[in-house]
């Protein structure tokens, strides 16, 4: 039992401790249970007792402190709590609002179609390739089969940048064949690659750019034939223009580092412009068996190895998927054109989700 000094001081204290809010209960334990507080006091007036009234004493008083310390620890409990429930009914998320539309870029055509490209390809094992714009004119056309006399070379073909006296004459890759042969001497058969990427030739008028965007392929591997490279455009473009059993013609060309050449043509009606529809053709891209001077002059046995390659405009054939109608719009970055030809970062090129 306490004694009447101590016993009001303890109602006192619990009273306040009972409505004080988090400042006041701080201060009221100060005052309190403090350095110089009343409760430290009466505990240190015990030092200057007589044993046995210091024993009776202290049991009142480590009570007193006790009851002190949970009525503290009690309130401090009750304020947090309510402070806690007070932040989550202000900070409450209607988690079943929509969403606010965030403004949002858009994947460029050309992007898309690199991108349908690659998982197409991807999926039949192909790896993706890439190497610079600037080019010596052996990888861009000596090692291809193009003789120095041919047309490509001329200045109104190609871009030169000057050289130095002792320097070997440099291009803009007029084609990404360069690349093709880069892997070609570095690495050995089978070889299975697309090479997506710019291209620029010295040539601009409604239907050229100077700046442009291929895609070509190379498989060397032995026992390639023209059968197979008839059979992967055929998947190729199938899948590329999402029409099963699109009609693929080969019609004999002539390219420097292919041999026999074949242009590539795909079906389609002239009237309405349906692809895979009516009886006409439309010339897509070109392809070939590998020229035999292109594997020896990279170091491939052409007794051993054979292979075939294609080429395709990406603009000509994104025009075409998508209806659009002038090369030049491609490169106006127009924001008002690219948000209605855009594609939605959010749902990339996959054959699972349709390309
Ligand atoms: C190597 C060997 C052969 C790539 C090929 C074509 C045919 C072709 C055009 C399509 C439209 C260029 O952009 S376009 O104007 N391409 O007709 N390209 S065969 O042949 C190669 C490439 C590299 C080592």
């Amino acid at each position: 039992m306490l004694g009447d000094d101590l016993k009001s001081l303890l109602d006192g204290a619990l009273r306040e401790i009972g409505t004080a809010d988090a400042e006041g209960l701080e201060a009221l334990r100060v005052s309190l249970l403090g350095k110089n507080g009343s409760v430290t006091t009466l505990l240190k007036s015990l030092g200057g007792m007589d044993p046995e009234a210091r024993k009776a004493a202290g049991t009142q008083i480590n009570l007193l402190k006790t009851q002190i310390t949970d009525a503290i620890s009690a309130r401090r409990a009750t304020l947090d709590e309510a402070a806690l429930a007070a932040r989550l009914a202000a900070e409450r998320i209607d988690v079943t609002q929509p969403p606010r539309p965030e403004p949002q870029g858009a994947i460029h055509p050309l992007s898309r179609t690199t991108e349908e490209i690659a998982a197409i390809f991807g999926a039949m094992g192909f790896a993706i390739k890439d190497g610079p714009d600037i080019e010596s004119d052996w990888n861009n056309f000596s090692a291809l089969n193009i003789p120095a006399h041919h047309p490509a070379r001329a200045m109104m073909d190609t871009f030169y940048l000057t050289a130095q006296p002792n320097e070997r004459p440099a291009v803009l890759r007029t084609h990404t064949s360069p690349v093709q042969i880069r892997t070609m001497l570095n690495e050995r058969p089978p070889i299975r690659i697309i090479v997506p990427g710019r291209t620029f030739r010295a040539d601009h008028d409604a239907t050229h750019s100077p700046m442009f965007h291929q895609c070509e392929g190379l498989v060397i591997e032995e026992g390639i034939t023209l059968a197979h490279l008839k059979g992967c455009l055929s998947d190729f473009l199938s899948a590329f223009f999402g029409v099963p059993n699109l009609p693929v013609r080969l019609r004999a060309s002539y390219f420097p580092f292919t041999e026999p050449s074949m242009e590539v043509d795909i079906g389609w009606s002239r009237k309405t412009g349906e692809i895979g529809g009516g009886t006409d053709w439309l010339e897509i891209g070109g392809s070939g068996m590998v020229h035999p001077n292109v594997l020896a002059n990279c170091g491939i046995d052409p007794r051993k190895y054979q292979g075939f390659a294609f080429g395709v405009g990406l603009e000509r054939i994104t025009m075409l998927k998508h209806g659009i109608n002038d090369l030049r719009l491609f490169y106006e970055s127009d924001v008002r054109w690219l948000r209605h030809y855009g594609f939605s970062p959010l749902t990339p090129a996959s054959l699972h989700e349709g390309i």
